[in-house]
């Protein structure tokens, strides 16, 4: 069977929010890519993952030419709540630091950015099986191999954009030897459920509760998300909406329980939480953004920012070659990412053992629980505290 052969600048391999932001920004800039994606449109927007954007994202998305819809319906949030103890302490982020976060969906972004793409007439594959890539050394020829409706095609590029997510195939075909993997696996899940139920408090609520962790996150004025802490060894059948419902109402205080409106769930699903940062990001002419190089627990609310901020490096990389034959940003990707993206990890880690119920042979046992408490009753005692937190949770600057 004879192979078709194509030709563009970047090849994006990934049609997550990565990928689609950083074609995005690419084609705005004048250069040409392709984005390959295993699945369908479709079963890229059924995925339902993160809620907030912090200031970095959201400009970025702007350059993109893709945030006029995010600031029509998406929510600006001045605060964040933590509950401890069966108190609320609100954190006030703006007055601590002069930014808000966006509260706006990853499958909302993920639209916005899918519209744009087919606007703009670049090339975008789904369903692309197969996909493998090539030859992506310095002074090499990069090629991403698929097949399709069972042709198979060649697509050559100058450089390889490995936005396919922790379990794409830009990451695992980098040699062994070549990369460092850091990884922290936490023993605990979050059972997350999607309602169209009116949110239960204006800004978002993280409860530290015996019981587990939970969290009411929302979409809309009209659609909420919410967490609870689950055992890994749960399968999402074993939870029925009713149970999920009354556990969410045990981790809650009364007067906030008493509020929360329940309803059917639009979807639910068990995500594990680790800590992964894969080292370097770059290897030749092949370039690891967003999950494909880094995962965080969700407590942070960092992943999909994470991908942007990466995504924002990379692009400004590839325009100063394009532009000035220079491969100097691009030779800095990693080291700039890495930077950001380190701190990410902190905050993710410390916010997810400060918040979290660690089986007993975990983190916790009597001295770690006592641990958490000092640091939650501290935390809501002083303004320095409240600064720390609040300058990670709205975006450390790129
Ligand atoms: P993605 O994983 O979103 O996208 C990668 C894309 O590459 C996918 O569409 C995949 O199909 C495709 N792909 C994979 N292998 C391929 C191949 N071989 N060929 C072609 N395409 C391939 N973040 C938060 O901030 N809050 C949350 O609550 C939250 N919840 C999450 C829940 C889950 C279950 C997961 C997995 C992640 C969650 N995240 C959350 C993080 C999430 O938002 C990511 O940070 C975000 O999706 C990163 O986007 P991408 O880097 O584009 O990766
Ligand atoms: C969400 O709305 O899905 C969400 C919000 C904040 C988080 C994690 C998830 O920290």
């Amino acid at each position: 069977m004879s192979t078709v052969t194509h030709r563009t600048q970047v090849a994006i391999i990934g049609a997550g929010p990565s990928g689609l932001l950083l074609g995005q920004l690419l084609a705005r800039s004048g250069i040409d890519n392709v984005v390959l994606e295993q699945r369908s449109p479709d079963y890229v927007l059924g995925r339902i993952r993160a809620g907030v954007l912090e200031q970095t994202a959201v400009d970025l998305l702007a350059e993109a030419g893709v945030s006029r819809r995010m600031h029509a319906e998406g929510l600006p949030h001045d605060g964040v709540v933590l509950c401890f103890d069966g108190q609320l302490h609100r954190i006030d982020l703006h007055a601590l630091t002069g930014k808000r976060v966006m509260v706006y969906g990853q499958t909302e972004v993920t639209r916005d950015l899918m519209d744009a793409r087919g606007a703009s007439g670049q090339t975008t594959v789904y369903e692309a099986a197969d996909v493998a890539i090539h030859d992506w050394s310095l002074d090499g020829a990069p090629r991403v191999t698929w097949t399709a409706g069972g042709q198979s095609h060649e697509l050559h590029a100058d450089f390889i954009a490995g936005c396919d997510g922790f379990h794409g195939v830009c990451r695992a075909s980098v040699p062994q030897d070549a990369i460092t993997l850091n990884e922290k696996v936490y023993p605990f899940g979050w059972l997350g459920l999607l309602s169209d139920t009116p949110p239960v408090h204006e800004e978002l609520i993280y409860v530290h509760h015996e019981r587990g962790f939970a969290l009411c996150s929302q979409r809309s004025r009209t659609r909420s998300r919410y967490y609870v802490q689950c055992s890994l060894q749960d399968k999402v059948e074993d939870w029925s909406d009713e149970a999920f419902w009354a556990e969410l109402k045990r981790r809650l205080p009364a007067s906030v329980a008493a509020d929360l409106v329940t309803g059917p769930s639009l979807e639910k699903s068990i995500a594990p939480l680790r800590s992964f940062v894969a080292e370097p990001l770059r290897f030749g002419r092949l370039f690891l953004a967003g999950d494909a190089g880094h995962i965080v627990p969700p407590t942070g609310a960092k992943g999909l920012n994470l991908a942007a901020s990466d995504v924002g490096y990379l692009w400004q990389g590839l325009v100063e070659h394009y532009r000035g034959a220079s491969m100097a940003g691009l030779d800095a990707y990693s080291q700039r990412a890495l930077a950001r993206i380190w701190k990410a990890e902190r905050f993710s880690w410390w916010m997810t053992s400060l918040m979290h119920r660690f089986p007993e042979t975990g983190v916790t046992g009597p001295f770690g629980e006592r641990m958490q408490q000092a640091e939650l009753a501290y935390l809501f005692e002083s303004k320095a505290a409240q600064t720390v937190l609040a300058e990670n949770y709205v975006g450390l600057p790129m």
